[in-house]
């Protein structure tokens, strides 16, 4: 399963806390785009897709939430509570994204472009794809 935790080094002090990730040295892959989930209605679960070259790291920087990951041979429940956490989430795994928190941030850094092209949102053909594999 193409999937693993960062644990994001959190640079705290009297003041608060700040974390920070860089491109290529704390994960990875080079930062091509952020973008973030937030407001998501109760009981709403969103994604439903693969990715055919994608990778991304997610981080719950405020509330929580869980993903389901599913690679065409196994299926994993991961939760996200913390800004210090980052999931990794590899190429061809679908993902699928439940249980958000009133307060839940989901931000995402994405190591490509925005690229409609590269979902595969289709349960069926996913499989087939990741069986010919
Ligand atoms: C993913 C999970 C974790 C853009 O125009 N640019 C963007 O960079 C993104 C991410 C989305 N959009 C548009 C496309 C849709 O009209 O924003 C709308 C909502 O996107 P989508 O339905 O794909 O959102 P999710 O929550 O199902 O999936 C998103 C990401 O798209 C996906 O890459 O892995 O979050």
């Amino acid at each position: 399963m193409e999937y693993k935790f960062y644990d994001l080094q959190i640079k705290g002090d009297e003041r608060g806390s700040l974390t920070v990730v860089e491109g290529n040295k704390d994960i990875p892959f080079e930062i091509k785009r952020v973008y973030y989930i937030f407001d998501t209605k109760m009981d709403v679960r969103r994604g439903f897709h693969a990715h055919k070259d994608l990778e991304q790291i997610a981080i719950c920087v405020s509330g929580s939430c869980k993903f389901h990951l599913d690679n065409g041979h196994k299926t994993a429940e991961v939760l996200l509570d913390s800004p210090s956490k980052g999931l990794y989430v590899g190429k061809m795994v679908w993902r699928e994204m439940y249980d958000f928190t009133p307060d839940c941030v989901l931000m995402v850094l994405a190591s490509e472009h925005y690229d409609g092209n590269d979902y595969i949102r289709d349960y069926q053909a996913f499989q087939e794809c990741v069986q010919n594999v």
